[in-house]
């Protein structure tokens, strides 16, 4: 028999940790997953699979519901990566949209080799959606997706050139909704994120999903209508992804898609900076791994240098780090990437 004065122990023990919501107690009621569509330029740098795979390993925590991915990479080969790589993830039915005309069209480094790449006989990618697949036109698709999710629903991650996105905002009313645009984004947006630009003076160079298509980062920036948090160059720059992890987490890294496009995109071991996957953990998780500018505006000038002005009123920001909290948050951004929150939920 317990004393009663343990039991009492035992019961304030039990309230505190089921309070703080640790697991063995009974489970916090969890939040509706957040609505995203990824935007990216899978193909050009090593980043966007990262934060790809982020997004699919919050998803099967439940804590995101992807509705699309719209490429801004104009080769056809990302096409094919990305579909291949949805369907060894089991979202091969989730939507695709393709800038038909956009930019970077070069097939960079990792999307052949590991389209072609095999595991045990067989391939380990198996694209069923390519370039002859009449995708749509990515900033249809984005009005498309906009249009049927509920008002102030989604959040929209922006993580290369700004093409399909600067699109959208420029987009007219049309069979697919009414709104022009700006009022489409503003009625269904929550919020963006955007791995775009460069901050804190710290360097002073047009950052390169900027400088691929100016027009587009500045119709983006002038126009967006939602709050938007910009990733910077330098915040990913100080955040190098370890390459143990590429070679320990995933498996045999011969088998693995990330693994293979990893080690296909440089030669190995390097630590790889983590831009894209910043955005998509900050918009994911807010508040938690990063801080953040005062409020603001960012304006892109013709050249393609970003510049942030701090003003109340303004809806724009940027991310910042501490130096302190580095370890932390690379740490956070690994078990993301590998999946490690989802055995731990
Ligand atoms: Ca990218």
């Amino acid at each position: 028999m317990i004393k009663p004065i343990t039991a009492i122990i035992i019961t304030a023990l039990a309230a505190a940790f089921i309070s703080c919501g640790g697991r063995g107690g009974e489970k916090e009621p969890a939040a509706a997953p957040v609505k995203v569509i990824f935007d990216t330029d899978l193909g050009n740098d090593i980043d966007d699979v990262m934060a790809l795979q982020m997004l699919l390993n919050y998803e099967k925590e439940g804590r995101v519901e992807l509705l699309g991915v719209t490429l801004c990479k104009a080769n056809p080969a990302t096409i094919a990566f990305a579909d291949g790589y949805l369907r060894y993830n089991g979202r091969g039915d989730l939507p695709l949209g393709y800038v038909y005309d956009g930019v970077t069209p070069f097939d960079g480094t990792y999307l052949l080799p590991t389209l072609a790449a095999t595991a045990d006989g067989q391939p380990v990618l198996k694209p069923e959606r390519t370039i002859d697949s009449n995708l749509p036109e990515a900033y249809k698709l984005l009005r498309r997706l906009l249009a049927d999710a509920p008002d102030g629903s989604v959040v929209l991650i922006s993580v290369g050139p700004m093409t399909n996105i600067g699109r959208l905002m420029d987009s007219a009313p049309d069979d697919i909704s009414p709104l022009p645009g700006v009022e489409l984004v503003k009625r269904k947006v929550k919020a963006v994120a955007a791995m775009a630009g460069l901050y804190g003076g710290g360097f002073d160079f047009p950052e390169w999903n900027v400088e691929q298509d100016i027009p587009a980062a500045r119709s983006v920036f002038s126009k967006c209508p939602v709050p938007l948090t910009a990733s910077g160059w330098e915040l990913g720059n100080r955040l190098l992804y370890p390459h143990q992890s590429i070679l320990e987490d995933f498996g045999d890294p011969q088998k693995h898609p990330l693994a293979i496009a990893y080690g296909a995109y440089m030669e190995m071991p390097y630590d790889r900076q983590t831009w894209d996957l910043t955005s998509v953990l900050d918009i994911v998780e807010p508040d938690r791994w990063f801080g953040y500018s005062p409020a603001g505006t960012i304006t892109v000038d013709e050249k393609g240098f970003s510049h942030f002005t701090a003003d109340p009123k303004g809806t724009q920001r940027y991310l910042t780090i501490d130096s302190l909290q580095i370890p932390a948050t690379l740490q956070g951004l690994v078990n993301q990437v590998t999946g490690k929150n989802i055995k731990n939920r």
